[in-house]
Formats: C-alpha cells, sequence, structure tokens
C-alpha cells in the first residue's frame, strides 16, 4: 500500500500515437488496443566508459527497462486510508511519528479535554494551533472548517470535536500526499535543496538504498563542493547503498552535476540525484548558484531536473513556510521532504505549508537510520499529531 516511490513505465516511444505528456499523478491508461507485442529488452547498456568508481551492484538491468508495460505499475500514492491497519514497520513508525509531533500535539490535544464547545475552547485551539506553527491563515481555516463540520456533525462531546479536527487537518494535507516517481525518465535527475543542516545528505543517503533495494540504478553527485566533509559524508552513504558517486575535489557544483548526469546517461542509470550545499535564501549568490546548477542539469539532459527537492528541517516552525517559498520562487520545486519529525517538532507547519504553498510533500524523517524515512499520508500524520 504505501511504496515507497512510484515506478513508473518508461515514457512512450515516440511513435504514430504516442499520447502527449501524462497529467500529473498520471496512472497510465492500459491501451485500449491490443498491446504490441512486447518488444524485446534493449540489451543493457554496456558499462564501457571508464567508471571512476566500480559499480559494486551486480544487479542485472533495471527492472523496468523500457518494456511497454501493459498494467500500471504502479501503488497509486495512498487515498487516505481511513481504517485499513497499517502494516507493523509502518506502525512502529506511526509510533515514532506520533512520539515526535507528541511535543506539539499535545497542547493541541489538550484543548479537548473539558466537557463543553464553547468559544474557550476555540480561542484556546487556535492558541494551540498558532503555538503549533499552523500560522495565521491556516489557523483560520481550520477553525472557520472545523466549527462548520461540528455544526453539520451536531457533535456535543469535545472528543467529537478533535476527530472532526482530524478530519479537517487530513483534508488540508491531502494536497500534500504525492509519491515520488522514477523510471519514467531515464534517468530520472534530482536535485536536492535546502538550509544548512536541514538533512539533504541524510535523506538522499535513506533514499539512494531504498531505491537501490528496489534494483534502481542511482547515481550520487556530490554537488556539494564547499566542504570535503560534505563528499565524504554522500560517499559514505554511497558506500553503504553500494551505487556510484560522481565528485570532485574543490569541483565546481555545476560542472559536478553535469557530470554526473551525463554519467548517469551514459551508464544507464535510473536515477542521479545531486546533494547540493545548505544555503539560506537570503544569500541570493549561493541561490543564483543553484539556479546554475539547475540550468547545467538541463544542458546535460533536456527536461531535467525532474525533481527539484526541498528538505526542511521540522523543528523549524513557521521559517519552514518561508523556505518553501523562497527556494520555490527561485528554482521552481516539485517536493519536499521534512525531515526531524522525531524532535520537538513544530508538525502544524504543515498545514501553513498546504494552506499558502502545497509543494507535495515525498518523505517525512523521524530520525537518523535508514528506515527512518518514509512516505507521507495526510491522515496519519492528522492523527499522529491530534491523537
Ligand atoms: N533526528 C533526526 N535527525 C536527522 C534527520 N535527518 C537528518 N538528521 C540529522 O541531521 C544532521 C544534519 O544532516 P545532514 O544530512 O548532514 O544535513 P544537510 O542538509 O546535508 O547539511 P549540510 O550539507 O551541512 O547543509 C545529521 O546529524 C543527521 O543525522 C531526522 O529525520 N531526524
Ligand atoms: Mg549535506
Amino acid at each position: 500500500m504505501f511504496s515507497f516511490f512510484k515506478k513508473a513505465p518508461p515514457p512512450p516511444a515516440p511513435a504514430a500515437e504516442a499520447p502527449a505528456l501524462l497529467p500529473e499523478g498520471w496512472v497510465t491508461k492500459p491501451a485500449s488496443k491490443p498491446a504490441p507485442e512486447p518488444a524485446p529488452v534493449p540489451a543493457p547498456v554496456p558499462v564501457a566508459a571508464p567508471v571512476p568508481a566500480p559499480v559494486a551492484t551486480s544487479t542485472p538491468t533495471p527492472v523496468f527497462a523500457p518494456v511497454p508495460a501493459p498494467t500500471p505499475v504502479v501503488a497509486a500514492p495512498p487515498p487516505a486510508p481511513v481504517v485499513a491497519p497499517a502494516p507493523p514497520a509502518r506502525q512502529s513508525w506511526m509510533e515514532r511519528l506520533r512520539a515526535g509531533l507528541r511535543k506539539t500535539g499535545g497542547s493541541i490535544a489538550g484543548v479537548f479535554t473539558g466537557t463543553k464547545i464553547d468559544d474557550q475552547l476555540y480561542e484556546e485551539l487556535e492558541e494551540a494551533l498558532l503555538m503549533a506553527d499552523a500560522g495565521v491563515k491556516a489557523t483560520q481555516f481550520l477553525l472557520d472548517d472545523l466549527k462548520r463540520r461540528v455544526k453539520d456533525a451536531k457533535a456535543t462531546d469535545p472528543q467529537a470535536v478533535r476527530a472532526l479536527l482530524v478530519d479537517a487537518l487530513a483534508e488540508l494535507l491531502t494536497p500534500l500526499e504525492k509519491g515520488l516517481e522514477v523510471g519514467r525518465f531515464t534517468p530520472t535527475v534530482m536535485m536536492v535543496v535546502g538550509v544548512n543542516g536541514a538533512g539533504k545528505t541524510t535523506s538522499i543517503g535513506k533514499l539512494t538504498r531504498h531505491l537501490a533495494d528496489s534494483s534502481q540504478k542511482v547515481l550520487l553527485a556530490a554537488a556539494d563542493t564547499f566542504r570535503a566533509a560534505a563528499r565524504e559524508q554522500l560517499g559514505v552513504w554511497a558506500d553503504r547503498a553500494q551505487v556510484e558517486i560522481i565528485s570532485q575535489e574543490g569541483g565546481d557544483p555545476a560542472a559536478v552535476s553535469f557530470d554526473a548526469v551525463n554519467a548517469g546517461r551514459a551508464r544507464g542509470a535510473d536515477v542521479v540525484i545531486a546533494d547540493t550545499a545548505g544555503r539560506l535564501p537570503t544569500q541570493l549568490h549561493l541561490m543564483e548558484e543553484l539556479k546554475k546548477i539547475k540550468r547545467v542539469i538541463t544542458k546535460a539532459q533536456e527536461g531535467a531536473p525532474h525533481e527539484v527537492l526541498l528538505v526542511v528541517d521540522g523543528n523549524t516552525g513557521q521559517n519552514a513556510l518561508n523556505q518553501v517559498k523562497a527556494f520555490d520562487e527561485a528554482l521552481g520545486l516539485t517536493g519536499l521532504v521534512v525531515t526531524k519529525l522525531d524532535g520537538t517538532a513544530k508538525g502544524g507547519v504543515l498545514a501553513a505549508v498546504a494552506r499558502e504553498r502545497p509543494v507535495p510533500v515525498y518523505f517525512v524523517g523521524v530520525g537518523e537510520k535508514l528506515e527512518d524515512l518514509e512516505t507521507f499520508s495526510a491522515r496519519e500524520f492528522a492523527r499522529a499529531l491530534l491523537e
């Protein structure tokens, strides 16, 4: 149910009636006419080019090489499973999320311990939502929505109001649910950005491992060229997942990214992920550098980068929204990774993001270990925050 990412079929061959670009959320419909005979699987791209770092994986070719997929390959993003019990691994993950968010959510839940639904309850709730960094707009929206729900449901008990708030928040957050797609482009190129210490490299490491475990050939670009330690850190993750990494001592980040995309194409990588150095959106020259990296990636592969992911530290509170806005304006974000929700997370900020700049949340991080990165589910998040 919760696939970690979605495997897209490759783009249709530019044949007679190739469908135009698939709409967002693209689940390909099986062709209504008989599917062509399975095209011969292209021979694995011979890894002829000299490879600086030997590929340690001996996995066969990518699983979803350009074989026309007759059926949608994809587990669709979780359509808010209301009751279905989560599998055990997911369950324990939710516990960690819950434990992290309790620090924020505890005060919200505390609002509903009384016996009456009155103005005071709504005032306390407003305060608690603001404290949880939901921001003024989302708080107002949630309160109005909640009052409507309470009226419609004729609720009389504060606990029922809390359940209705879970519904309201889940609905507000639902547009943020979106799975990461790979396989539609070869390679799928991702660029990962964010402020210093947000968790970019760690999240890339975790994601790489998940992708590699699913037989995706990943190539990493150490485009954080400022610090040797940054290259090494990414190198450790590359080793763990046994994937290739392109890095250059003291190189230019755009050049490293360019080389990596070219290498990825030449070597038949499924995914190329560029790790960039942390920066504040107010550091304009560094934001220009990111734009340059993006431009140069496009030069190496038309249409790339396919994903520009912002990694946001969940503890950042309202500033996270500012980061989303600023990086989005500079680069056009396609997704977010929200990390450190296991800490003193101000989880409410996702409500603000949903209301003011709804960039999808591909993953959330609740710890430093590999398994501490998971897909985002609006309802689970709302429940973890409020129950
Ligand atoms: N608790 C917790 N720690 C995390 C999480 N994600 C990352 N970290 C930790 O946050 C710290 C910074 O992570 P990095 O991945 O180095 O962050 P970065 O964004 O690459 O940092 P710079 O490259 O310096 O900008 C590390 O100590 C990570 O282990 C998370 O989800 N939870
Ligand atoms: Mg880093």
